[in-house]
């Protein structure tokens, strides 16, 4: 998408064609393990991910039974931070939950 841009005699300030695009987005994933327990993970996904109680439930089930489930889609930096988050917060209690970003 060009954006056909305004260039005002006299000024130094010439915009022509800059180019505009839509950020890119990730998806991030949550990995199953047999170790960290259900409840910290429906916490995670309420918390971190701002899921209702009952889609929290239905994230972690899903994730428990395929192996690895979508938490959410976000673009790079909220994508990084959010996985970051994750994995500290698992790390402090002693968790091995993982959790990875990837491009939608
Ligand atoms: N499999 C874990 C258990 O049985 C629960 C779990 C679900 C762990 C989702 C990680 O991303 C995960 N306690």
């Amino acid at each position: 998408m060009a954006k056909s841009n305004e260039k005002t005699e006299g000024d130094t300030l010439t915009l022509e064609n800059t180019k505009i695009s839509k950020p890119s987005l990730y998806k991030v994933l949550l990995h199953n393990d047999d170790y960290t327990p259900m409840d910290f993970v429906v916490m995670i996904l309420e918390t971190i991910f701002h899921k209702k109680q009952e889609d929290a439930v239905s994230i972690m089930l899903n994730v428990h039974q395929k192996g690895r489930g979508i938490c959410g889609v976000y673009t790079y930096e909220v994508a990084e931070s959010k996985s970051q988050q994750v994995v500290e917060s698992a790390k402090q209690n002693d968790y091995p939950l993982q959790c990875s970003m990837e491009p939608e």
